[in-house]
Protein backbone atom coordinates (compact mmCIF):
# COMPACT_ATOMS: atom_id res chain seq x y z
CA UNK A 1 0.00 0.00 0.00
CA UNK A 2 1.50 3.30 -0.91
CA UNK A 3 2.17 5.41 2.25
CA UNK A 4 0.60 8.65 0.84
CA UNK A 5 -2.61 6.48 -0.61
CA UNK A 6 -5.93 7.26 0.34
CA UNK A 7 -6.54 4.07 1.57
CA UNK A 8 -3.40 4.51 4.17
CA UNK A 9 -4.16 7.33 5.12
CA UNK A 10 -7.92 6.19 6.09
CA UNK A 11 -6.68 2.90 7.61
CA UNK A 12 -4.14 4.93 9.97
CA UNK A 13 -6.80 7.76 11.38
CA UNK A 14 -9.02 4.45 12.17
CA UNK A 15 -5.83 3.13 13.84
CA UNK A 16 -4.98 6.42 15.60
CA UNK A 17 -8.96 6.39 16.43
CA UNK A 18 -9.27 3.14 18.33
CA UNK A 19 -6.31 3.23 20.21
CA UNK A 20 -5.79 5.82 22.51
CA UNK A 21 -2.38 6.70 24.28
CA UNK A 22 -1.97 8.33 26.95
CA UNK A 23 2.01 7.31 27.44
CA UNK A 24 3.34 10.26 26.33
CA UNK A 25 6.45 12.27 27.47
CA UNK A 26 5.33 15.80 28.08
CA UNK A 27 7.62 18.89 28.03
CA UNK A 28 8.07 20.60 31.67
CA UNK A 29 9.77 23.81 30.09
CA UNK A 30 8.15 26.89 30.71
CA UNK A 31 9.00 30.44 30.58
CA UNK A 32 12.66 29.54 30.65
CA UNK A 33 12.31 27.17 33.61
CA UNK A 34 12.25 23.33 33.96
CA UNK A 35 9.39 23.20 36.36
CA UNK A 36 10.26 19.30 37.18
CA UNK A 37 12.40 21.50 40.34
CA UNK A 38 8.86 22.64 41.69
CA UNK A 39 7.64 19.65 41.83
CA UNK A 40 9.66 19.24 44.54
CA UNK A 41 8.65 20.46 48.06
CA UNK A 42 11.21 22.29 51.05
CA UNK A 43 12.79 20.05 53.40
CA UNK A 44 13.32 23.20 55.22
CA UNK A 45 10.20 22.86 57.74
CA UNK A 46 11.98 20.17 59.08
CA UNK A 47 15.18 21.50 59.57
CA UNK A 48 15.41 21.54 63.62
CA UNK A 49 17.50 25.08 62.97
CA UNK A 50 13.76 26.92 63.07
CA UNK A 51 13.67 26.80 66.42
CA UNK A 52 17.27 27.61 67.64
CA UNK A 53 18.19 30.70 68.73
CA UNK A 54 18.08 33.88 66.24
CA UNK A 55 21.60 34.29 66.11
CA UNK A 56 22.56 30.47 65.02
CA UNK A 57 19.68 31.21 62.54
CA UNK A 58 21.39 34.37 61.20
CA UNK A 59 24.52 32.65 61.21
CA UNK A 60 23.68 29.52 59.74
CA UNK A 61 21.85 31.09 56.67
CA UNK A 62 25.37 33.33 56.16
CA UNK A 63 26.87 30.03 55.42
CA UNK A 64 24.83 28.18 53.70
CA UNK A 65 24.37 31.54 51.05
CA UNK A 66 27.87 31.76 51.15
CA UNK A 67 28.45 28.25 49.94
CA UNK A 68 25.84 29.39 46.84
CA UNK A 69 27.56 32.07 46.23
CA UNK A 70 31.00 30.39 46.14
CA UNK A 71 29.61 28.46 43.38
CA UNK A 72 28.21 31.80 41.84
CA UNK A 73 24.80 29.71 41.55
CA UNK A 74 23.72 32.74 43.67
CA UNK A 75 22.65 34.58 40.38
CA UNK A 76 20.48 32.02 38.86
CA UNK A 77 16.30 32.17 39.65
CA UNK A 78 15.59 29.09 41.10
CA UNK A 79 18.46 29.44 43.37
CA UNK A 80 17.76 32.94 44.38
CA UNK A 81 14.62 32.21 44.89
CA UNK A 82 15.24 29.20 47.03
CA UNK A 83 17.50 31.27 48.94
CA UNK A 84 15.00 34.06 49.70
CA UNK A 85 12.21 31.23 50.70
CA UNK A 86 15.54 29.93 53.31
CA UNK A 87 15.47 33.43 54.67
CA UNK A 88 11.69 34.09 55.18
CA UNK A 89 10.76 30.11 56.46
CA UNK A 90 14.38 30.04 58.99
CA UNK A 91 13.57 33.45 60.70
CA UNK A 92 9.82 32.97 60.20
CA UNK A 93 9.70 30.96 63.21
CA UNK A 94 8.98 32.91 67.01
CA UNK A 95 9.89 29.84 68.79
CA UNK A 96 13.16 28.73 70.78
CA UNK A 97 12.64 25.41 71.48
CA UNK A 98 16.49 24.31 71.77
CA UNK A 99 19.77 26.05 71.25
CA UNK A 100 22.00 23.61 69.92
CA UNK A 101 25.01 26.07 68.17
CA UNK A 102 26.35 25.59 64.62
CA UNK A 103 28.18 22.86 64.76
CA UNK A 104 25.11 21.17 65.12
CA UNK A 105 23.76 21.52 61.79
CA UNK A 106 27.33 20.54 60.42
CA UNK A 107 25.70 18.13 58.06
CA UNK A 108 22.55 19.75 57.46
CA UNK A 109 23.68 22.80 55.94
CA UNK A 110 25.40 20.31 53.30
CA UNK A 111 22.15 19.24 52.41
CA UNK A 112 20.01 22.20 52.38
CA UNK A 113 23.12 23.32 49.93
CA UNK A 114 21.95 20.95 47.69
CA UNK A 115 18.62 20.91 48.02
CA UNK A 116 18.71 24.54 46.66
CA UNK A 117 20.75 23.62 44.20
CA UNK A 118 17.93 21.46 42.75
CA UNK A 119 20.20 18.32 43.30
CA UNK A 120 22.23 19.58 40.06
CA UNK A 121 25.06 18.81 41.53
CA UNK A 122 26.76 16.01 38.85
CA UNK A 123 27.65 19.22 35.98
CA UNK A 124 29.61 20.92 38.89
CA UNK A 125 33.03 21.43 37.92
CA UNK A 126 36.04 20.65 40.13
CA UNK A 127 37.10 24.08 40.85
CA UNK A 128 33.91 25.62 42.67
CA UNK A 129 33.53 22.16 44.85
CA UNK A 130 37.27 23.08 45.67
CA UNK A 131 35.99 26.69 46.95
CA UNK A 132 33.40 25.25 48.31
CA UNK A 133 35.37 22.52 50.52
CA UNK A 134 37.69 25.11 51.51
CA UNK A 135 34.80 27.66 53.05
CA UNK A 136 33.24 24.80 54.36
CA UNK A 137 36.25 23.50 56.49
CA UNK A 138 37.13 26.94 57.53
CA UNK A 139 33.81 27.67 58.91
CA UNK A 140 33.49 23.91 60.84
CA UNK A 141 37.06 23.78 61.83
CA UNK A 142 38.49 20.30 61.60
CA UNK A 143 35.26 18.77 59.86
CA UNK A 144 37.28 17.03 56.38
CA UNK A 145 37.06 18.10 53.00
CA UNK A 146 35.87 14.39 52.70
CA UNK A 147 32.37 14.51 54.28
CA UNK A 148 31.44 17.15 51.29
CA UNK A 149 32.43 14.55 48.85
CA UNK A 150 30.57 12.09 50.55
CA UNK A 151 27.54 13.33 51.13
CA UNK A 152 27.62 14.95 47.59
CA UNK A 153 28.01 11.74 45.89
CA UNK A 154 25.07 9.84 48.66
CA UNK A 155 22.40 12.51 47.59
CA UNK A 156 23.39 12.57 43.66
CA UNK A 157 24.19 8.61 43.14
CA UNK A 158 21.64 6.37 43.38
CA UNK A 159 18.77 5.57 45.76
CA UNK A 160 20.61 2.76 47.17
CA UNK A 161 23.38 4.97 48.51
CA UNK A 162 21.50 7.67 49.98
CA UNK A 163 19.47 4.91 51.39
CA UNK A 164 22.73 3.71 53.15
CA UNK A 165 23.17 7.67 54.44
CA UNK A 166 19.65 7.66 56.12
CA UNK A 167 20.73 4.82 57.63
CA UNK A 168 24.38 5.69 58.58
CA UNK A 169 24.73 6.17 62.08
CA UNK A 170 26.74 9.33 62.13
CA UNK A 171 23.76 11.04 60.26
CA UNK A 172 21.50 9.92 63.07
CA UNK A 173 19.73 13.06 63.11
CA UNK A 174 19.00 14.31 60.31
CA UNK A 175 17.51 10.76 59.44
CA UNK A 176 14.34 12.34 58.68
CA UNK A 177 15.95 15.09 56.61
CA UNK A 178 17.24 12.36 54.16
CA UNK A 179 14.33 10.82 54.14
CA UNK A 180 12.50 14.16 52.42
CA UNK A 181 15.08 14.58 50.29
CA UNK A 182 14.64 10.99 48.93
CA UNK A 183 11.20 11.35 48.42
CA UNK A 184 11.73 14.39 46.82
CA UNK A 185 14.26 12.62 44.14
CA UNK A 186 12.22 9.97 43.58
CA UNK A 187 9.08 12.29 43.15
CA UNK A 188 11.32 14.34 40.53
CA UNK A 189 12.44 11.39 38.59
CA UNK A 190 9.39 9.93 37.77
CA UNK A 191 7.45 10.65 34.21
CA UNK A 192 4.62 13.90 34.80
CA UNK A 193 1.18 13.39 33.30
CA UNK A 194 -0.44 16.43 32.02
CA UNK A 195 -3.83 17.07 32.17
CA UNK A 196 -5.45 20.32 29.86
CA UNK A 197 -8.68 21.29 31.64
CA UNK A 198 -10.74 23.50 29.19
CA UNK A 199 -14.64 24.39 28.89
CA UNK A 200 -16.73 27.31 27.86
CA UNK A 201 -17.11 30.05 30.07
CA UNK A 202 -18.31 29.77 33.91
CA UNK A 203 -18.47 26.31 33.33
CA UNK A 204 -16.23 25.20 36.85
CA UNK A 205 -12.91 24.70 35.25
CA UNK A 206 -11.19 26.39 38.03
CA UNK A 207 -13.48 25.13 40.90
CA UNK A 208 -13.10 21.79 39.34
CA UNK A 209 -9.05 22.21 40.01
CA UNK A 210 -9.86 23.49 43.28
CA UNK A 211 -11.98 20.61 44.25
CA UNK A 212 -9.08 18.13 43.10
CA UNK A 213 -6.17 19.79 44.43
CA UNK A 214 -8.14 20.79 47.40
CA UNK A 215 -6.33 23.96 47.61
CA UNK A 216 -8.12 27.46 46.37
CA UNK A 217 -5.20 27.64 43.80
CA UNK A 218 -7.30 28.99 41.23
CA UNK A 219 -9.71 32.27 40.99
CA UNK A 220 -13.11 31.29 40.94
CA UNK A 221 -15.76 33.30 40.48
CA UNK A 222 -18.70 34.30 38.99
CA UNK A 223 -17.75 36.90 36.20
CA UNK A 224 -14.32 37.15 36.27
CA UNK A 225 -12.56 35.32 33.96
CA UNK A 226 -9.64 32.71 33.87
CA UNK A 227 -7.13 34.99 31.73
CA UNK A 228 -4.17 33.06 31.85
CA UNK A 229 -3.37 29.46 31.76
CA UNK A 230 -2.25 28.16 35.19
CA UNK A 231 -0.16 25.35 35.27
CA UNK A 232 -0.57 23.67 38.78
CA UNK A 233 2.30 21.28 39.74
CA UNK A 234 1.67 18.43 42.54
CA UNK A 235 4.40 18.82 44.84
CA UNK A 236 6.19 15.67 46.45
CA UNK A 237 4.49 16.18 50.18
CA UNK A 238 2.74 18.97 52.18
CA UNK A 239 5.36 20.57 53.04
CA UNK A 240 2.81 23.91 54.00
CA UNK A 241 4.05 25.79 51.15
CA UNK A 242 2.73 26.93 47.53
CA UNK A 243 5.16 28.40 44.66
CA UNK A 244 4.25 30.35 42.44
CA UNK A 245 6.28 31.05 38.86
CA UNK A 246 4.31 34.46 37.12
CA UNK A 247 7.40 36.33 36.07
CA UNK A 248 9.20 36.18 39.64
CA UNK A 249 9.59 32.95 41.07
CA UNK A 250 8.24 32.92 44.52
CA UNK A 251 8.99 29.57 46.61
CA UNK A 252 6.47 30.86 49.30
CA UNK A 253 3.94 32.21 47.98
CA UNK A 254 0.58 33.74 49.80
CA UNK A 255 -2.78 33.80 49.30
CA UNK A 256 -2.04 37.66 47.88
CA UNK A 257 0.48 36.10 44.92
CA UNK A 258 -1.56 33.37 44.30
CA UNK A 259 -4.71 35.02 43.10
CA UNK A 260 -3.47 38.20 41.58
CA UNK A 261 -1.46 38.24 38.76
CA UNK A 262 2.09 39.90 38.01
CA UNK A 263 1.35 42.80 35.49
CA UNK A 264 5.12 42.25 34.59
CA UNK A 265 4.42 38.77 33.26
CA UNK A 266 4.17 39.06 29.36
CA UNK A 267 3.58 34.81 28.73
CA UNK A 268 0.49 33.63 29.23
CA UNK A 269 1.55 31.23 31.44
CA UNK A 270 1.47 31.36 35.51
CA UNK A 271 2.53 28.07 37.31
CA UNK A 272 1.82 27.39 41.00
CA UNK A 273 3.05 24.30 42.56
CA UNK A 274 1.43 22.71 45.84
CA UNK A 275 0.76 19.55 47.00
CA UNK A 276 -2.37 18.16 46.30
CA UNK A 277 -4.79 16.61 48.83
CA UNK A 278 -6.61 13.62 47.83
CA UNK A 279 -5.95 10.43 46.04
CA UNK A 280 -3.97 12.06 43.57
CA UNK A 281 -1.36 13.45 46.41
CA UNK A 282 1.37 10.88 45.57
CA UNK A 283 0.72 11.57 41.36
CA UNK A 284 2.96 12.91 39.31
CA UNK A 285 0.56 15.59 37.66
CA UNK A 286 0.83 19.01 35.57
CA UNK A 287 -2.74 20.53 35.54
CA UNK A 288 -3.38 23.22 32.99
CA UNK A 289 -6.50 26.00 33.70
CA UNK A 290 -7.02 27.14 30.53
CA UNK A 291 -9.14 30.62 29.75
CA UNK A 292 -12.79 29.75 28.75
CA UNK A 293 -13.40 29.94 24.86
CA UNK A 294 -16.31 31.84 24.27
CA UNK A 295 -15.66 34.81 26.67
CA UNK A 296 -16.76 37.60 24.09
CA UNK A 297 -15.13 40.20 26.20
CA UNK A 298 -11.41 39.04 25.09
CA UNK A 299 -11.09 37.48 22.07
CA UNK A 300 -7.82 36.16 22.73
CA UNK A 301 -8.76 33.87 25.77
CA UNK A 302 -10.07 31.87 22.29
CA UNK A 303 -6.62 32.15 20.71
CA UNK A 304 -4.71 31.21 24.17
CA UNK A 305 -6.81 28.05 24.76
CA UNK A 306 -7.00 26.69 21.20
CA UNK A 307 -3.23 27.13 21.14
CA UNK A 308 -2.83 25.11 24.11
CA UNK A 309 -4.95 22.35 22.93
CA UNK A 310 -3.62 22.14 19.53
CA UNK A 311 -0.01 21.93 21.27
CA UNK A 312 -0.67 18.44 22.76
CA UNK A 313 1.64 18.86 25.54
CA UNK A 314 -0.68 16.77 27.76
CA UNK A 315 -1.99 13.10 28.08
CA UNK A 316 -5.29 13.11 29.23
CA UNK A 317 -7.91 16.54 28.33
CA UNK A 318 -10.81 17.08 30.77
CA UNK A 319 -13.47 18.62 29.01
CA UNK A 320 -15.70 20.32 31.64
CA UNK A 321 -19.35 20.82 30.91
CA UNK A 322 -21.55 22.72 32.95
CA UNK A 323 -24.88 20.03 33.79
CA UNK A 324 -26.96 24.10 34.06
CA UNK A 325 -26.53 24.61 30.68
CA UNK A 326 -26.20 21.64 28.38
CA UNK A 327 -26.02 21.65 24.50
CA UNK A 328 -25.31 25.57 23.66
CA UNK A 329 -23.94 26.81 20.46
CA UNK A 330 -20.75 27.51 21.98
CA UNK A 331 -20.58 24.14 23.18
CA UNK A 332 -20.74 22.43 20.06
CA UNK A 333 -18.15 24.52 18.49
CA UNK A 334 -15.56 23.87 21.09
CA UNK A 335 -16.66 20.19 21.11
CA UNK A 336 -15.77 19.59 17.40
CA UNK A 337 -12.57 22.09 17.60
CA UNK A 338 -11.66 19.59 20.22
CA UNK A 339 -12.50 16.49 18.17
CA UNK A 340 -11.04 18.00 15.23
CA UNK A 341 -7.59 18.57 17.05
CA UNK A 342 -7.10 15.95 19.77
CA UNK A 343 -5.69 13.46 17.83
CA UNK A 344 -5.47 10.28 20.14
CA UNK A 345 -4.95 11.82 23.21
CA UNK A 346 -7.91 10.56 25.62
CA UNK A 347 -11.35 12.81 26.74
CA UNK A 348 -12.54 12.78 30.06
CA UNK A 349 -16.17 14.60 29.69
CA UNK A 350 -17.02 16.38 33.63
CA UNK A 351 -20.48 17.39 33.96
CA UNK A 352 -20.31 19.39 36.56
CA UNK A 353 -22.85 21.07 38.89
CA UNK A 354 -24.66 18.00 39.28
CA UNK A 355 -25.70 20.31 42.34
CA UNK A 356 -28.84 22.10 40.38
CA UNK A 357 -29.68 19.13 39.83
CA UNK A 358 -33.86 19.00 40.47
CA UNK A 359 -34.38 14.61 41.15
CA UNK A 360 -38.37 15.32 41.61
CA UNK A 361 -37.89 16.62 37.91
CA UNK A 362 -35.22 14.74 36.52
CA UNK A 363 -33.15 11.49 36.12
CA UNK A 364 -29.16 11.44 36.36
CA UNK A 365 -29.24 8.54 34.19
CA UNK A 366 -31.62 10.09 31.42
CA UNK A 367 -29.29 13.67 31.53
CA UNK A 368 -26.31 11.49 31.07
CA UNK A 369 -27.69 9.02 28.32
CA UNK A 370 -28.37 12.37 26.67
CA UNK A 371 -25.50 13.46 26.93
CA UNK A 372 -23.74 10.48 25.58
CA UNK A 373 -25.74 10.80 22.43
CA UNK A 374 -24.64 13.86 22.29
CA UNK A 375 -21.17 14.06 22.33
CA UNK A 376 -21.42 10.88 19.99
CA UNK A 377 -23.29 13.21 17.55
CA UNK A 378 -20.16 14.65 17.62
CA UNK A 379 -17.91 12.19 16.70
CA UNK A 380 -16.37 11.17 20.55
CA UNK A 381 -17.31 7.40 19.96
CA UNK A 382 -17.62 5.88 23.64
CA UNK A 383 -17.17 8.92 25.63
CA UNK A 384 -16.42 8.65 29.65
CA UNK A 385 -18.85 10.60 31.41
CA UNK A 386 -18.20 11.71 35.15
CA UNK A 387 -20.92 13.79 36.98
CA UNK A 388 -19.38 15.92 39.44
CA UNK A 389 -20.50 18.82 41.67
CA UNK A 390 -16.58 20.04 42.44
CA UNK A 391 -18.26 22.81 44.45
CA UNK A 392 -19.31 20.25 47.12
CA UNK A 393 -16.25 18.01 46.39
CA UNK A 394 -14.18 21.84 47.11
CA UNK A 395 -15.78 22.17 50.24
CA UNK A 396 -15.78 18.74 51.46
CA UNK A 397 -11.58 18.71 51.05
CA UNK A 398 -11.28 22.30 52.87
CA UNK A 399 -13.81 20.31 56.37
CA UNK A 400 -10.77 19.59 58.33
CA UNK A 401 -8.35 21.84 56.61
CA UNK A 402 -9.60 25.53 57.82
CA UNK A 403 -12.46 26.59 59.55
CA UNK A 404 -15.67 26.80 56.92
CA UNK A 405 -17.50 30.08 56.91
CA UNK A 406 -21.34 29.78 58.62
CA UNK A 407 -22.55 30.08 54.95
CA UNK A 408 -19.84 27.11 53.66
CA UNK A 409 -21.03 25.02 56.39
CA UNK A 410 -24.65 25.48 55.77
CA UNK A 411 -23.61 24.65 51.70
CA UNK A 412 -21.60 21.84 53.11
CA UNK A 413 -24.33 19.96 54.64
CA UNK A 414 -27.01 20.92 52.34
CA UNK A 415 -24.75 19.02 49.80
CA UNK A 416 -24.08 16.46 51.55
CA UNK A 417 -28.03 15.57 51.93
CA UNK A 418 -28.63 16.34 48.72
CA UNK A 419 -25.83 13.74 47.19
CA UNK A 420 -26.99 11.07 49.58
CA UNK A 421 -30.30 11.26 47.91
CA UNK A 422 -28.66 11.34 44.75
CA UNK A 423 -26.77 8.62 44.56
CA UNK A 424 -23.85 8.84 42.06
CA UNK A 425 -22.33 6.09 43.59
CA UNK A 426 -24.50 3.77 41.70
CA UNK A 427 -23.86 5.49 38.22
CA UNK A 428 -20.34 5.47 38.57
CA UNK A 429 -20.55 1.59 39.86
CA UNK A 430 -22.45 0.39 36.65
CA UNK A 431 -20.27 2.86 34.40
CA UNK A 432 -16.66 1.91 35.70
CA UNK A 433 -17.23 -1.05 37.22
CA UNK A 434 -13.45 -1.20 38.09
CA UNK A 435 -13.49 1.92 40.36
CA UNK A 436 -13.57 1.17 44.24
CA UNK A 437 -14.04 3.82 46.59
CA UNK A 438 -14.33 3.36 50.42
CA UNK A 439 -16.90 4.41 52.18
CA UNK A 440 -16.47 6.39 55.24
CA UNK A 441 -18.68 6.87 58.55
CA UNK A 442 -17.82 10.51 58.33
CA UNK A 443 -20.38 12.50 56.65
CA UNK A 444 -18.06 15.59 55.11
CA UNK A 445 -15.59 12.58 53.94
CA UNK A 446 -17.85 10.44 52.05
CA UNK A 447 -19.23 13.71 50.19
CA UNK A 448 -15.99 13.38 48.49
CA UNK A 449 -17.52 9.89 46.60
CA UNK A 450 -20.85 10.72 46.81
CA UNK A 451 -20.09 14.31 44.76
CA UNK A 452 -18.22 12.35 42.06
CA UNK A 453 -15.07 14.01 42.98
CA UNK A 454 -13.76 10.67 44.38
CA UNK A 455 -14.42 8.57 41.44
CA UNK A 456 -12.87 11.30 39.22
CA UNK A 457 -9.38 11.19 40.59
CA UNK A 458 -9.43 7.82 40.73
CA UNK A 459 -9.92 7.61 37.41
CA UNK A 460 -7.84 9.71 36.38
CA UNK A 461 -5.22 7.57 37.99
CA UNK A 462 -5.97 4.68 36.09
CA UNK A 463 -5.33 6.69 33.39
CA UNK A 464 -2.03 7.78 34.53
CA UNK A 465 -1.34 3.67 33.71
CA UNK A 466 -2.90 4.04 29.86
CA UNK A 467 -4.48 0.67 29.45
CA UNK A 468 -6.29 -1.51 26.68
CA UNK A 469 -9.90 -0.62 27.34
CA UNK A 470 -10.43 2.61 25.52
CA UNK A 471 -6.58 2.92 25.79
CA UNK A 472 -7.64 3.90 29.75
CA UNK A 473 -7.48 0.62 31.61
CA UNK A 474 -10.97 2.22 32.47
CA UNK A 475 -14.03 0.42 31.63
CA UNK A 476 -17.07 2.09 30.19
CA UNK A 477 -20.35 0.18 30.47
N1 LIG B 1 -23.42 25.15 42.46
C1 LIG B 1 -22.23 25.00 41.91
N2 LIG B 1 -21.55 26.07 41.50
C2 LIG B 1 -20.33 25.86 40.93
C3 LIG B 1 -19.76 24.56 40.79
N3 LIG B 1 -18.56 24.69 40.18
C4 LIG B 1 -18.38 26.01 39.97
N4 LIG B 1 -19.44 26.72 40.42
C5 LIG B 1 -19.62 28.18 40.37
O1 LIG B 1 -19.64 28.59 39.01
C6 LIG B 1 -19.01 29.86 38.85
C7 LIG B 1 -17.88 29.76 37.83
O2 LIG B 1 -16.93 28.83 38.31
P1 LIG B 1 -15.40 28.89 37.83
O3 LIG B 1 -14.74 27.73 38.49
O4 LIG B 1 -14.82 30.23 38.03
O5 LIG B 1 -15.58 28.60 36.29
P2 LIG B 1 -14.52 28.65 35.12
O6 LIG B 1 -14.93 27.64 34.12
O7 LIG B 1 -13.15 28.53 35.68
O8 LIG B 1 -14.76 30.11 34.54
P3 LIG B 1 -13.85 30.98 33.55
O9 LIG B 1 -12.43 30.79 33.94
O10 LIG B 1 -14.35 32.36 33.79
O11 LIG B 1 -14.16 30.52 32.18
C8 LIG B 1 -18.51 30.24 40.26
O12 LIG B 1 -19.44 31.09 40.83
C9 LIG B 1 -18.46 28.92 41.00
O13 LIG B 1 -18.63 29.05 42.37
C10 LIG B 1 -20.52 23.44 41.26
O14 LIG B 1 -20.13 22.28 41.18
N5 LIG B 1 -21.74 23.73 41.81
MG1 LIG C 1 -11.54 29.81 35.53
Amino acid sequence: MKKNGRRYRELKKLREESSFSTIKNISQEVSGINIAYLSMSHIVPFNPILYDSFDTRKEYLRRLTGYVKAGGWKRRKYESAELLSYEQIIMGSDEIKEEHGIGFYKYFILLDLIHVLGYDTKEIDEEKIYLLKKKYCLDFSGEKAGVVDMIFKSVCGSDRRLRKLQENRDFLKEAEYIRCIRQNLIFKKKEPFGILVTATMSAGKSTFINAITGKYICLSQNMVCTSKIHCIVNKAFEDGYSYEYDHDLVMKAGREELLNDNEENSSDKIVVSTSFKGYLNQERIIVNDSPGVNYSGDREHKAITERLIKGRNYNLLIYVMNATTLGTDDEAQHLDFVKQTIGRTPVLFVVNKIDWFNLEEESIEDTIKRQREYLREHGFRNPLICPVSSKAGYLAKQFGTRQLSKSEERELYNYVDKFEQMNLTEYYKNAFGKIAIEDSDQEEIQLLKTSGIAFVEKIIISLTTGGKVNGTGVRQI
